[in-house]
C-alpha cells in the first residue's frame, strides 16, 4: 500500500486494486498464477500491488525529461533510477549521432520503422523480441506482421525463463506445458516445491499451498536457500489461515546448486528398489523403461552425495514419502531451469512422476511455474523461433502467404548474430533486453553496434539508454488501462501458468492522451510497411476490434473453439492438454517418455563457490520497485552476496567486508564490483547475489544444453577482496 499510494495517491490505489484478478477487471500483470474462482474482493499480492504501482504511476516521461537528459546520462544511472522516472508519455526518436532522444510523430516514427526494416538487406536481419506482458492479441498479430515480414527472428523472454521446461516436457509427455489445475493442487497429497521462491514471486501461489495443506497434502522445498517466505508463511487473507508463523512446508532438502537431477535419480532408484512402481501404467503409457532402468543401476551414490550435498537418509526419507503418496505435484520455476543440465534435470522429474503413475490424474503431475503474466500465452500465440510447420501452414492457409520455414534466432543466438554483424535491427515489444541477458558489457556493444533499436515500452529502462545508432521509443497501453477504439472499449485476453485462457480489461484512463496500444502499434507498423494493403492482411479491421483477431486466431491456433463466446466464462476456459486429459503423449514413440541422461559434475576449482543470481522481495525482473529483500533481512542495498558462514571463514572474508565477485569462463575472467558479504543459509559451496547486477558475469556461451538458456544459477566464481578499501 506504501509504494502504491507513494505512486498513484490514495483514491487511484483503492480503485486500481480493487480491479486487479476480478471477472471485470484487468488480469494482474506481476506473475502467471491462476486465479482462483474469484472469491475474495481482492485476489491480488503484496507484489502484485507493487507492479500494478509501477505501471498505474502519477509520474511522467515526457519530452522535457529527454531534454534534461542525454543518453550518455542515462546509461549511468541504475535500473532501479530509470524505473522510478514514471511512464512513457509520447514517441521518441533518437538520430543517428544524436545525443538526447527527441520527440516524433506516430505517423513519422512507423514511416521511418518500416523503411529501416525494408532496406535491410534481408529480413533474418532484424529480430523482433517479446515480453511475457503482450496479449494473446497483439502477440498473434506480431508474430503474423514478423512472419509476413520474412523471418523467424522471433526471440523472447521465455529463452531466458521457462525454455528448459518446455524442451523437456515437449520431449517427455509431448507438450511443453504444465499438466495440473489448481484443482489439483487442492488435491494432491505431496507436493514438492523444487527451485522456486513463491513467497516473493508468485505470492498467491501460497494460498493454493495452504488450502492444499489443509486438505492434507504434505509439502516438500527443495532449495539451496532456506526461503523465509515460503516456511513462515501467514496469509492475511484468510482469518482462519494456519496459524501464525506455522511452517507450510513439512520438509526441507537444501540442496547444492544444480544437484536436483542427481537427487530426482536417486529418489526414482530408491522407489525401483522399494517395488513401488506402477507397473501397470508403466507398461500400458510409457516407452524406453529399460534403458531407464538400467541407467538407476549403474547410478552411484557418491555421485549422489557430492551433487546433491545432501546426506542418504535426507534423501530416503523424501523417497518414501513419495512412495507412500498416491497424488504427487512437483513445481518448479528458474531454479531448475537456468542451468546447463536443466532439460536432463527436469527429464528427470518427469521419469520419477511417471514410475507411479502421477500425470494425467486428479492431484498428479508437473507443474512449472510460469514468470510474466502472459508468456505462456505469447507461446501459444505464434511468439516462437522454432515454430513447428502446423502453425505455419496455418498461416499460410488463412493469410495467403508462403513463411519462412527456416528456424529464427533465439535470445542467446540474436546477441551472437549481433555481435557477428548479421543482426542490423533489433524490435521488441516489452521487455529490457539489454539488461535481462547475460555478459552485460558485451551485450551493451552488440546492441550500440545496431544500425536500428526500436523499443515498445511502457516505463523507461537500460534497454532505451544503450541505442544503436538510430533509436525510437513507442509508448504503449499498460494492462490497466483503458483501450477504447471506434468500435468501442477493448478487452484482450491472456493464459496463465495452467492453460486457462481469460479476458482482460483495463480500467484506468491511460497514462498519456499519445499512448497507443501494442495492437494498434504493430498494425499501423504494418500498414507502414506494406502500404496500400499489398501485404493482404487486414490490419485496419484488427486494429478496430479485437474480436476479428479473435476469430482469426481460432482459426489458426488449435484449442480456441468459440473463441469470443468462452472468453466470457468466469475464471476463463482451459487449453487441451492431452497428456493431462486423456493420458495420450504426443512424443516421438507415442508414448511417455523415460529418459536416461548421464550425471553431470559440475567443476568447481578450490577456492570458488557456485553462485546463482536471483531475485529480491522489491523488483520484477529487471524493474526495482526499492532496495529491501524483507524475507532475507536485507535493507537498503542490492550489492551484497549471500555465502555460507562456514564457506565465508574457511575462504577468510569477514561478515559485511567489501568484495568483487569475479567469474571465470573459457573465454576468460568477467568482474562485478563491490558488493558486501552476508552470511546466509545456503547450502555449502553455493552462493546468491540479485539479477541484473550480475547479468554481467554470465558468459554469453555459458548456455543450457537443448535449450540455449544462460546459465544464471550454477556460476563459478570466487570472491577477490578490494584493495585499498
Ligand atoms: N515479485 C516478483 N514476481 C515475479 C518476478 C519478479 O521478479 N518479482 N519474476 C517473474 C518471472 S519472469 C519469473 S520466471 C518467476 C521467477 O520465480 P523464481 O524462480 O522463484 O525466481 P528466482 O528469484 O530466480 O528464484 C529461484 C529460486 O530457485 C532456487 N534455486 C536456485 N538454484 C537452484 C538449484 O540448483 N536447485 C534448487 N532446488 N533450487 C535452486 C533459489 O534459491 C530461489 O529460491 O517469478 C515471476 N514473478
Ligand atoms: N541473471 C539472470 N538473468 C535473468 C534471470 C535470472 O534469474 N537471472 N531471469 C530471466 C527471466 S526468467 C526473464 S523472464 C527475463 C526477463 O526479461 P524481460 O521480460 O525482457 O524483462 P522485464 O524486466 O520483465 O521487462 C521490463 C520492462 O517491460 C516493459 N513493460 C512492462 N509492461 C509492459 C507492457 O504491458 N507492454 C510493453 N510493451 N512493455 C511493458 C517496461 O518498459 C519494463 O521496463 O530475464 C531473464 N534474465
Ligand atoms: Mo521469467
Amino acid at each position: 500500500m506504501k509504494m502504491s499510494q507513494e505512486q498513484m495517491g490514495v483514491r487511484r490505489t483503492a480503485l486500481t486494486l480493487l480491479r486487479v484478478n476480478q471477472p471485470t477487471g484487468f488480469d494482474c500483470p506481476g506473475c502467471a498464477w491462476p486465479d482462483p474462482g474469484h472469491t475474495h474482493t481482492a485476489e491480488f499480492c503484496e507484489n502484485g500491488a507493487k507492479a500494478v504501482a509501477e505501471e498505474a504511476t502519477l509520474r511522467r516521461v515526457d519530452r522535457d525529461f529527454f531534454a534534461r537528459h542525454s543518453l550518455d546520462d542515462l546509461s549511468g544511472r541504475t535500473d532501479y533510477w530509470l524505473g522510478q522516472q514514471g511512464r512513457l508519455a509520447e514517441p521518441m526518436y533518437k538520430p543517428a549521432g544524436g545525443t538526447h532522444y527527441e520527440p516524433i510523430e506516430w505517423e513519422g516514427a512507423f514511416s521511418l520503422v518500416a523503411e529501416r526494416l525494408r532496406s535491410l538487406p534481408t529480413p533474418d536481419a532484424a529480430a523482433f523480441y517479446t515480453s511475457g506482458r503482450t496479449s494473446n492479441e497483439a502477440a498473434f498479430l506480431y508474430q503474423l506482421m514478423v512472419r509476413r515480414f520474412g523471418t523467424n527472428n522471433l526471440p523472447d523472454c521465455s529463452n531466458m525463463c521457462h525454455e528448459s521446461s518446455g524442451a523437456a516436457l515437449a520431449h517427455s509427455i509431448g507438450i511443453g506445458k504444465g499438466s495440473v489445475l489448481l484443482e489439483d493442487i487442492y488435491a494432491a497429497d505431496l507436493i514438492m516445491v523444487v527451485g522456486q521462491n513463491p513467497g516473493t514471486n508468485h505470492p498467491r501461489m501460497l494460498s493454493a499451498l495452504e488450502e492444499a495443506k489443509r486438505n492434507g497434502a504434505y509439502i516438500v522445498n527443495i532449495n539451496p536457500l532456506d526461503e523465509a517466505g515460503l516456511r513462515r508463511f501467514h496469509n492475511p487473507q484468510t482469518p482462519k489461515g494456519l496459524t501464525k508463523g506455522q511452517d507450510l512446508t513439512d520438509d526441507f532438502l537444501q540442496v547444492r546448486l544444480s544437484g536436483d537431477q542427481a537427487l530426482f535419480a536417486a529418489m526414482a532408484k530408491l522407489t525401483v528398489e522399494a517395488g513401488a512402481v506402477d507397473e501397470d501404467f508403466v507398461a500400458t503409457y510409457c516407452s524406453e523403461y529399460d534403458e531407464y532402468l538400467r541407467f538407476l543401476d549403474k547410478l552411484d551414490w557418491d555421485d549422489v552425495l557430492t551433487a546433491t550435498g545432501l546426506t542418504r537418509a535426507e534423501i530416503e526419507r523424501v523417497a518414501k514419502k513419495y512412495r507412500e503418496s498416491e497424488r504427487v505435484i512437483v513445481c518448479w520455476a528458474m531454479g531448475l531451469t537456468q542451468h546447463k543440465g536443466a532439460v536432463a534435470t527436469i527429464q528427470e522429474i518427469v521419469n520419477l512422476l511417471l514410475l507411479r503413475g502421477n500425470i494425467g490424474k486428479l492431484g498428479a503431475g508437473v507443474c512449472p511455474v510460469r514468470g510474466h503474466s502472459n508468456v505462456q500465452g505469447d507461446r501459444t500465440m505464434g511468439i516462437w523461433e522454432k515454430a513447428h510447420d502446423s502453425l505455419l501452414d496455418g498461416l499460410r492457409d488463412e493469410f495467403g502467404f508462403e513463411p519462412n520455414r527456416e528456424h529464427g534466432l533465439d535470445s542467446v543466438d540474436t546477441l551472437r548474430a549481433m555481435h557477428a554483424g548479421t543482426v542490423k535491427a533489433f524490435f521488441a515489444v516489452g521487455g529490457n533486453f539489454v539488461a535481462a541477458t547475460p555478459d552485460t558489457t558485451r551485450t551493451e556493444e552488440a546492441m550500440r553496434s545496431l544500425d536500428l533499436t526500436v523499443h515498445v515500452s511502457t516505463k523507461l529502462n537500460r534497454s532505451h539508454a544503450v541505442a544503436g545508432r538510430e533509436a525510437l521509443i513507442l509508448p504503449c497501453l499498460g494492462r490497466t488501462e483503458r483501450d477504447t477504439k471506434v468500435t468501442g472499449e477493448q478487452v484482450v485476453t491472456v493464459e496463465d501458468s495452467m492453460g486457462m485462457v481469460h479476458a482482460s480489461r483495463g480500467r484506468l484512463e491511460p497514462a498519456s492522451p499519445q499512448l497507443l496500444s501494442e495492437v494498434a502499434i504493430v498494425t499501423r507498423l504494418a500498414e507502414a510497411l506494406w502500404p496500400d494493403g499489398t501485404s493482404g492482411i487486414p490490419w485496419g479491421e484488427f486494429r478496430d476490434n479485437y474480436s476479428v483477431i479473435r476469430d482469426r486466431i481460432e482459426r489458426v491456433i488449435p484449442g480456441f473453439e468459440r473463441f469470443n463466446e468462452r472468453i466470457e466464462e468466469p475464471g476463463g476456459f482451459p487449453l487441451p492438454h492431452p497428456a493431462r486429459d486423456r493420458r495420450e503423449f504426443k512424443t516421438k514413440t507415442g508414448k511417455a517418455r523415460f529418459t536416461a541422461n548421464d550425471l553431470e559434475t559440475l567443476e568447481v576449482p578450490e577456492g570458488h563457490l557456485l553462485l546463482q543470481t536471483v531475485r529480491s522481495h522489491d523488483q520484477f525482473n529487471t524493474t526495482i520497485y526499492g532496495l529491501d529483500d524483507r524475507y532475507r533481512g536485507i535493507k537498503q542495498g542490492r550489492r551484497v552476496v549471500f555465502v555460507n558462514a562456514m564457506d565465508r571463514q574457511e575462504l577468510g572474508f569477514a561478515e559485511g567486508e567489501h568484495v568483487d565477485l569475479v567469474s571465470i569462463a573459457a573465454d576468460g575472467e568477467r568482474r562485478a564490483e563491490d558488493f558486501r558479504v552476508v552470511s546466509y543459509a545456503t547450502a555449502r559451496g553455493c552462493a546468491a547475489a540479485y539479477f541484473p547486477e550480475t547479468n554481467v558475469l554470465v558468459a554469453l556461451d555459458s548456455v543450457a544444453r537443448v535449450s540455449n538458456t544462460p546459465v544464471s544459477k550454477s556460476i563459478v566464481v570466487r570472491l577477490e577482496h578490494r584493495t585499498g578499501m
